[in-house]
């Protein structure tokens, strides 16, 4: 596995510091009171300010996907320090033991929070249990309230079980397959229309899929950046289109989607090499 990404220690940082901005007021007040002048009675000695630990960052496995990107445009828009650690899935890496402890269905991504529930380390893989993990912790992006709960759930399910899969064999039949079967362009073409279709009605009238931007919004728009390679036109989907513009436009949206933008092979690159075709599309029972 390759080793965290530099592009991610700014991030760290960031969240780091501005975590650290109590603790710097704390030892400032401090610093204040030590200076007034001894009074008579002699009092006792301030207690030293607690020492807040900077959170340790949690360990992302990943690959510039659309499953991938999920959880570090989650990761950015929360603010939570993490370490990138890219696993190339072309290259076979998902298949090491250590990453199948984490994810035992070699996909990224992955997580490993070493400051989980009880303070222990906790790891999860599937992108829409991290994406409910982390609004869980930090109380981001997922409502507590359990009807806009349930709301953001059935469009975050509504992702994982429908537009993903069928997208991705859209992907896989448009550009990836060895052969072209114009039978099955067209059925996950279709399929992909349909369910575009369905978020456009959805979105007529509404900023966002759910009450307020949520994970839902997040799962899906990662799904609608490749919209060309799905065969589709968001000219014909304007709600869509809309929010499309509106999610891109966030700042942590675009910091999130530029994580590994560097190891993004192109298409072309998948079609072309013969090791990347065994690894990512001649899978069989193991
Ligand atoms: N349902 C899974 C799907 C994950 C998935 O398909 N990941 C792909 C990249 S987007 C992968 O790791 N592929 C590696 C492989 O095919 O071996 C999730 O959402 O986490």
């Amino acid at each position: 596995m390759a080793a965290a990404s530099s592009r991610n220690s700014g991030s760290r940082v960031r969240a780091a510091a501005a975590r650290s901005k109590p603790a710097a007021k704390a030892k400032a007040s401090a610093a204040v009171s030590n200076k007034k002048p001894a009074s008579k009675a002699a009092k006792p000695a301030a207690k030293p300010a607690p020492v807040v630990k900077p959170p340790k960052p949690i360990e992302f496995y990943y690959w510039p996907t659309p499953n991938g990107s999920k959880v570090a445009v989650m990761l950015e828009e929360c603010g939570l320090p993490y370490e990138a650690k890219p696993v190339n899935i072309g290259r076979g890496e998902q298949f090491t033991p250590e990453f199948l402890k984490m994810s035992p269905n070699n996909r990224i991504p992955a997580i490993l929070d070493p400051e989980g529930p009880g303070g222990k380390p906790i790891s999860v893989f599937e992108s829409g249990a991290i994406l409910q993990y982390l609004g869980r912790k930090t109380g981001k992006f997922y409502p507590a309230d359990e009807r806009a709960r349930v709301e953001v759930d059935e469009w975050l399910f509504w992702q994982m079980a429908g537009l993903g899969p069928m997208a991705g064999q859209a992907h896989h039949f448009r550009q990836f397959a060895p052969e072209t079967i114009p039978y099955a362009i067209e059925r996950y073409t279709n399929e992909v229309g349909r369910l575009y279709a369905v978020m456009n009605r959805r979105l007529t009238g509404r900023d966002y899929l759910t009450g307020k931007y949520s994970i839902a919004d997040i799962a899906c728009y990662t799904w609608i950046v490749p919209h060309q390679m799905q065969g589709q036109n968001l000219g014909n989907f304007p709600a869509l289109k809309a929010w499309f513009e509106r999610i891109a436009a966030r700042p942590g949206v675009q910091r999130g989607m530029a994580l590994g933008k560097d190891l993004r092979a192109p298409p072309a690159d998948l079609r072309s090499s013969q090791d990347a075709r065994r690894t990512m599309l001649g899978q069989r029972t193991r």
